[in-house]
């Protein structure tokens, strides 16, 4: 049976076998400032020590004296200094760990305890923040309530003070170790499921080779297929993956924009519209947003003027679709403004030219498209009090707010209300306003461009009209 005496301030004996000691400097006002900090305080390690000694009974004592009040002889301090981040510092007290320090301090003639703090025979303890147990050293209630109850942090310091806190506490270690072991297994989840979808993806995504300034240029140099290419456009400083739509008259469309089947989210904030976001994929199965500077790299890279062409389908499986000439997405600090210089045509109607809603004189005005800068939630650049692209949760040229709106949530069936459309109760679907109404969701959308020159060729054959090719 081992008896320990406790002191705050002080230490701890084993009167069986020899002294232990434990630390508490926390505040102490005798100790110089910047030599001491809370990392000085005791650890629970030493506690722990009583364990191996088998102890069973415990009593603690207050110690008025304590080692802080014994001074260092004069001249000697030097002895002592020691290296902190903030500088050199040196002992004027004594301090625990210093050879003999026990003995000298036990050697002291006036040692008074206070008998109000001190408790005896025991079979726990509480000391410094632990329970002291037979057999085990806890953490003490009023710990663990500290770390339950501790304050979000909100700052990197607040956190590392938190860490500080519950790693000093080593009780807390079992929970870390589970959380490692967890942690490790979910990496290992993670590796098997990359294995798993290795094999597939390697037989499946293939980049063409030739590259080029746009899908066009590629097509030119003999590209037959549609798929995945690299572009360059003329003031790019990398090059990227684009969808190519190549057809069989030799014409490539540089794909922007696919909605297929509401896979993909599209209430992104500014830096994901403007980065691009979604999938690219080589059957051009999947849904896309290419990316505002993409766009604008794009269409603005020469003299050469491009038509944008916007193809709808509907939930019976209409298709139509609206050209624009001379599409050009203006760089960023002009907010990726759109601009056109007319309607070129096509069965699904002049959605960008706004659309009289019968509401109000001005609806055709406030929903029109040319010359609209991009907005997404976080960035209004719209004509309206309010934000259209966080009421519709979308990023587009939003106007007040818009009769086209191809990046709005998908609406399963097209049909769709002003309770399905949420808080705001505003049309978000994908709309075309010149085709269906706005409560009605498109099922797929493509946006794509190509050189004004090479627009017509094909599109004679769809009409039963002249098969020519233009230009380049
Ligand atoms: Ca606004």
């Amino acid at each position: 049976m081992g008896v320990y005496a406790g002191v705050r301030g002080g230490l701890v004996l084993d009167t069986l076998v020899h002294p232990l000691l434990l630390v508490d400097l926390r505040r102490n006002p005798e100790v110089p400032e910047g030599c001491i900090s809370e990392k000085t305080r005791s650890h629970p390690s030493s506690l722990e020590n009583h364990r191996r000694r088998g102890a069973t009974i415990f009593s603690k004592l207050d110690l008025r004296n304590a080692y802080h009040l014994v001074w260092i002889c004069k001249g000697y301090e030097w002895k002592t200094a020691f290296k902190t981040a903030s500088g050199h510092c040196e002992y004027l007290v004594m301090l625990f760990g210093l050879t003999k320090a026990p003995t000298v301090f036990q050697a002291l003639n006036k040692i008074f305890v206070k008998a109000e703090k001190c408790e005896f025979h025991r079979s726990t303890l509480s000391f410094l923040g632990y329970v002291i147990a037979e057999g085990n050293v806890q953490m003490g209630p009023e710990k663990v309530k500290a770390v339950v109850d501790w304050p979000q942090s909100t700052s990197r310091v607040q956190l590392q003070h938190f860490l500080g806190f519950a790693n000093f506490y080593r009780q807390l270690q079992g929970t870390l170790e589970s959380n490692k072991k967890r942690m490790l297994d979910l990496k290992q989840m993670s590796i098997q499921l990359d294995q798993k979808c290795q094999d597939p993806c390697k037989d499946t995504v293939e980049i063409k080779p030739t590259t080029g300034k746009d899908c066009q240029d590629i097509a030119n140099k003999g590209a037959k297929t549609s798929g995945l290419y690299y572009v360059k456009p003329l003031m790019a400083k990398e090059q990227f993956l684009v969808y190519c739509e190549i057809d069989s008259f030799g014409r490539g469309f540089t794909v922007l924009q696919r909605r297929r089947d509401g896979s993909v989210d599209f209430n992104k904030d500014w830096v994901q519209y403007k980065e691009g976001f979604g999938y690219l994929s080589p059957d051009d199965t999947t849904e896309f947003w290419l990316g505002n500077e993409k766009m604008h790299l794009l269409s603005t890279q020469s003299s050469i003027p491009y038509v944008l062409r916007i193809e709808l389908t509907d939930w019976v499986g209409n298709k139509k679709y609206a050209d624009y000439a001379m599409f050009k997405v203006g760089a960023e600090v002009d907010m990726y403004r759109l601009t056109y210089a007319y309607y070129y045509g096509g069965d699904a109607g002049d959605a960008f030219d706004g659309f009289d809603f019968g509401e109000d004189p001005s609806d055709k005005f406030y929903t029109s498209h040319n010359g609209m800068q991009f907005s997404t939630s976080d960035k209004d650049n719209d004509k309206f009090q309010g934000n259209c692209a966080m009421q519709d949760g979308s990023g587009w040229w939003m106007n007040r707010c818009h009769a086209a709106h191809l990046n709005g949530k998908y609406y399963q069936g097209g049909k769709y209300t002003e309770k399905d459309a949420g808080e705001s109760g505003y049309d978000n679907g994908i709309i075309w306003a010149t085709w269906h109404s706005r409560w009605y969701s498109m099922k797929e959308t493509t946006m794509k461009i190509i050189p004004t020159s090479r627009i017509t060729a094909g599109d004679g054959q769809q009409t039963g009209g002249v098969k020519q090719f233009g230009g380049l």
